[in-house]
């Protein structure tokens, strides 16, 4: 191996760790902080990028370093776990009047959803009373579109929460906020400490209780962190609090990668490992939980094997969207859940159009089985059926668009078949992710997740919506965003940050007493529609737009080429060598 290689792998040794330094970004938590590996994915090739894309989430994994940072693997969060799963164990084994809430905003809030349905589905397939629910800040809309404000709102957290547990006798609340931030789940955890006879809380994050967010909340006299350091009060008896580091995200903040695999993986540890204690007489150990957990590190490997493929997948999509054509998901079973979550994403992360991306679930509905029911009068975005893609997307397809098919030998081939048959006879862009050996549905699940991670966060790098590893074209919704969006500006300006990003918000040049004097949360009650793409109209005041949304470095991927000539046909199969369960 050329010299050069070892010194790029010694260099991508060492900005694996970098981020954990006490003086590395020291003013940010973890899940906000830039990821050394990544400072360069705006300018790398779509090989490089899913490279990138894979060390970064490799430190989900990665074992105790000795630093202040406990990881998924330490004794302390899995002792933790084990205390929440026997809790769980013990509400399966007397359900009446219980229940197991999970909660949180955005892509959190979306995890809750899939693992309440899935664990739901596993009881009822045992003949068993349903125990889970879960809420999304911004009910059910929010799992198909981005709501980030209601994020902001601790109040209505909480009394969602009330109004849901209304005459339980025991509940267990999982609060899942992957920065220690929403206001929405700190309203929640605190109704739960203040009524300790019927609730237990647990608190999921990746951030030290130390980072929690210090800011005040709307209408509410705590902070997130006040609230976690009385949850802190009552650890391990009343209270629980699971919250390893992860590493900073790929693209900054993005909590929707590296925070919801870790999410997924920790808590369907936690519900799997308790399902099979209650239903075979044992008690879940703390064996069962690493060796659960070291199965979801072998998927991550299985996935990544595949890193060519995905690449190649990755490298489609971006020329789809370069071309201002469209990436549609079309997805079987429970990957028709992952699809539709990853695609919702794209909105608030890359100021996207809900036709950008987009997934549709063979069943709509029926298959989502969620608990508003149908959303499709709510207008074309929420139609969600295949039937839908048939009569919405599949008559103007054509060979600008990219359409990837997500199955399992556990679904009807014949299905799908038809499906590619329709397809293509508008488009030879037609891919397929393929989980062909037997295997377990959320190993399925998490493989189809970091692939869909990967080709959506990849054909927008593409597309030039990263600017080194930030995003520049969210959609500042929420006080979190806005804070995000201020530091954006300042990586390349020492402009009155705060000011430029009002004006452009505002559209004004003069800004009036009462909007500077306002808090963060509040301009999301002011202007709602005027945050779309802020930062990027802020970015355009400053700075030369061709600088931004180009690559540093000409690409060798040709943006006008005739369709014909740049799309390929491809077909990627991730044959499941994936371990079964434990
Ligand atoms: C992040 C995603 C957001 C977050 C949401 C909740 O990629 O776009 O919707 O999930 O803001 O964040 P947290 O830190 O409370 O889990």
């Amino acid at each position: 191996r050329s010299l050069t290689m070892e010194k790029r792998d010694f260099s991508e040794i060492s900005d694996t760790c970098k981020w954990e330094s006490p003086d590395y970004e020291p003013w940010f938590p973890v899940s906000e902080k830039s990821n050394p590996l990544t400072r360069d994915i705006d300018k790398s090739s779509p090989n490089h990028i899913v490279r990138l894309l894979a060390a970064c989430d490799a430190q989900m994994f990665q074992k105790d370093t000795g630093t202040t940072y406990q990881r998924l693997f330490s004794d302390s969060v899995v002792l933790t776990m084990l205390e929440v799963a026997r809790t769980v164990e013990q509400i399966l084994r007397d359900p009446e009047d219980s229940l197991v809430v999970l909660s949180g905003c955005g892509t959190s809030g979306r995890l809750a959803f899939l693992m309440a349905s899935c664990f739901n589905r596993a009881l009822r397939d045992r003949q068993q009373n349903t125990v889970y629910s879960y809420i999304i800040a911004g009910g059910d809309r929010a799992l198909l579109t981005s709501l980030e404000a209601s994020e902001d709102d601790p109040k209505l957290g909480m009394l969602t929460l009330e109004k849901l547990c209304e005459g339980k006798r025991r509940v267990l609340f999982i609060g899942i906020s992957c920065g220690l931030s929403a206001p929405f789940v700190a309203g929640q955890l605190d109704f739960c400490l203040k009524h300790p006879d019927i609730y237990t809380p647990v608190l999921v994050g990746f951030n030290p209780v130390t980072q929690a967010r210090e800011e005040t909340m709307p209408g509410y006299s705590l902070t997130f962190r006040e609230v976690v350091q009385r949850m802190e009060e009552q650890r391990g008896q009343r209270a629980f609090i699971i919250n390893p580091a992860v590493g900073p995200e790929a693209i900054s903040g993005s909590s929707r990668m590296k925070g919801g695999s870790a999410t997924k993986i920790l808590l369907e540890t936690i519900l799997a490992a308790a399902h099979t204690a209650a239903f075979t007489n044992t008690h879940v150990t703390r064996r069962v939980l690493l060796d659960m957990m070291r199965g979801y590190e072998r998927v991550y490997s299985v996935t990544y094997s595949h890193s060519d493929q995905i690449a190649t997948l990755l490298q489609t999509a971006g020329l789809s969207l370069q071309c201002g054509g469209r990436v549609c998901y079309l997805s079987w079973g429970s990957l028709g859940l992952v699809g539709l979550i990853d695609a919702s994403e794209c909105i608030p992360t890359f100021g996207a159009d809900y036709e950008d991306i987009r997934g549709f679930i063979s069943g709509g509905y029926q298959d989502m089985d969620n608990i508003e029911g149908d959303l499709t009068s709510l207008g074309s975005q929420f139609c969600i059926a295949h039937e839908d893609f048939v009569s919405l997307v599949l008559p103007t397809l054509s060979d600008r668009d990219t359409v990837l098919l997500l199955y399992t030998c556990h679904d009807d081939v014949g299905d799908v078949e038809k499906m590619v048959h329709r397809v293509r006879e508008k488009t030879s862009n037609l891919h397929s992710l393929y989980h062909g050996l037997e295997g377990d549905t959320a190993q399925w699940e998490l493989s189809s997740k970091l692939v869909l991670n990967a080709v959506s966060t990849g054909s927008h790098v593409l597309k030039g919506k990263i600017y080194r590893n930030h995003m520049v074209d969210l959609q500042v919704t929420n006080s979190k965003l806005y804070h995000r969006a201020i530091h954006i500006l300042q990586v390349r300006t020492h402009a009155r940050t705060h000011e430029a990003l009002l004006k452009a918000i505002y559209h004004v040049e003069q800004l009036p007493e009462d909007i500077t004097s306002a808090g963060a949360s509040c301009h999301n009650d002011y202007h709602p529609v005027a945050f779309t793409s802020v930062i990027r109209k802020c970015f355009e005041r400053h700075y030369d737009t061709q600088q931004l949304y180009h690559p540093r470095h000409p690409r060798t991927i040709p943006i006008n080429i005739p369709p014909q000539q740049i799309h390929r046909r491809h077909n990627l199969k991730l044959h499941s060598t994936l371990p079964s369960p434990t």
